[in-house]
C-alpha cells in the first residue's frame, strides 16, 4: 500500500500555513494543534484511494482529501466541548478546548470547517480538476457534512441523550455522525478522478458498509480499548447511558455486525476496473483494528 499518510501530513501542513496576522496566530495554532500529526486519516486516505481506483490520480484530489480531514477534525473539536461531550482527551493528547480553551476551540473548529471548502475552490484544486468537478466535491462535502449528514447525526445524539433504545434510530444517528463523512471522502475520490455515476454510486455503498463497520467496532472499543493506544478516553457511552450496538447485540454480536458490514464494503467494489486491492484490504484491516 502506498504511503498515503505521508503524502497526507505534508499537504494538511501546506494548507494550513498561509500567511496569516499576528491577531489570527492564536487560533491557526489550534487548529494545527488538533490537526496535524494525529489521527488515523481514514476520510482523505479513502479519498487518495478511490481517486486511483477511478483511474485518477492521488495527487489530483489531495486539496478534497485534505478538505475531508479539516471538517472531520472540526467536528471532534466541537464535540469534545462542555456543551457536547465534555471530553478532555483526543487524539492521544489534551482536547483543543484544555490548552486553548473554549472560545479559541470553537473558532478553531469554525476556522477548519470553512477552510475546507476555500481548498475545495483554490487554484490548486480548479487547476487539478477544474471547476465543474471542484464544484461538485464541494457540494458533496457540504451535504454530507451538513444538516442532513453529520450535523443531522449529531443532533439525534444530542436531543436523543439515553432515549435511544430502537435498532433504526440508533442506525440514522449513525448513519448522520459517522457514515456520512466517510461517504463524503469516497465520492470526492470519485469526482476528482473523473469516475462515472455507477462508481459515485459504488462508492457510497462502500463507504456505507464500512461505516457502519467503524462505528461498531468503534462501540466495542469503547468497552475493551486502552485509552493509551487509542488516543481517547474509553467507557464515554456507558458514562452518558447511550444506546449502542454493544449494549444491543452484545460485544460477540456486535463484531460479527463489523465482519457483515465491511463484507457489503468490500462487494460494492466490483464496479471499478482497477486499483481496489488497496481499498479491500484497508476494509479488512479496519475490523480488527485498535486504535
Ligand atoms: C457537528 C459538533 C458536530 C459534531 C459532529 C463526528 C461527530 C459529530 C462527533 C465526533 C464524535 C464521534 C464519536 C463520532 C463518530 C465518528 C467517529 C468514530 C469519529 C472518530 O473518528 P476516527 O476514529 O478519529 O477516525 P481519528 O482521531 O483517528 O481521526
Amino acid at each position: 500500500m502506498k504511503n498515503y499518510l505521508e503524502i497526507l501530513e505534508k499537504a494538511l501542513d501546506k494548507y494550513t500555513s498561509q500567511p496569516h496576522s499576528p491577531y489570527m496566530n492564536r487560533v491557526f495554532e489550534a487548529m494545527r494543534y488538533s490537526l496535524l500529526d494525529a489521527g488515523k486519516r481514514v476520510r482523505p486516505t479513502l479519498t487518495l484511494m478511490f481517486a486511483e481506483a477511478s483511474g485518477g490520480t492521488a495527487e489530483a484530489a489531495l486539496p478534497f482529501a485534505v478538505a475531508c480531514e479539516m471538517v472531520h477534525t472540526y467536528s471532534l473539536i466541537h464535540d469534545d466541548l462542555p456543551l457536547m461531550d465534555d471530553d478532555d482527551m483526543r487524539r492521544g493528547k489534551d482536547a483543543n478546548h484544555i490548552v486553548y480553551g473554549e472560545d479559541i476551540a470553537l473558532l478553531a473548529g469554525d476556522g477548519l470547517l470553512t477552510l475546507a471548502f476555500e481548498i475545495c475552490l483554490c487554484d490548486d484544486a480548479v487547476k487539478a480538476v477544474g471547476y465543474e468537478k471542484a464544484a461538485r466535491a464541494a457540494f458533496i462535502l457540504s451535504k454530507y457534512a451538513g444538516v442532513t449528514g453529520m450535523v443531522g447525526g449529531q443532533c439525534i445524539d444530542v436531543m436523543s441523550a439515553g432515549k435511544i433504545t430502537k435498532e433504526n434510530e440508533l442506525y440514522e444517528m449513525v448513519n448522520g455522525k459517522t457514515v456520512a463523512l466517510l461517504k463524503a471522502g469516497c465520492i470526492m475520490g470519485v469526482i476528482a478522478a473523473g469516475g462515472s455515476e455507477k462508481q459515485i454510486k459504488a462508492a457510497e455503498s462502500y463507504a456505507q458498509g464500512l461505516g457502519m463497520a467503524f462505528q461498531i467496532r468503534d462501540d466495542i472499543l469503547d468497552v475493551t480499548g486502552d485509552p493509551t493506544t487509542l488516543g481517547k478516553n474509553v467507557g464515554i457511552d456507558e458514562k452518558n447511558d447511550r444506546f449502542n450496538y454493544v449494549s444491543l447485540y452484545g460485544l460477540g454480536g456486535a463484531q460479527i455486525l463489523v465482519e457483515q458490514f465491511t463484507e457489503e464494503a468490500v462487494n460494492a467494489l466490483d464496479a471499478f476496473e482497477n486499483g481496489t486491492g488497496c481499498l479491500k484490504e484497508y476494509a479488512l484491516k479496519l475490523i480488527n483494528r485498535e486504535k
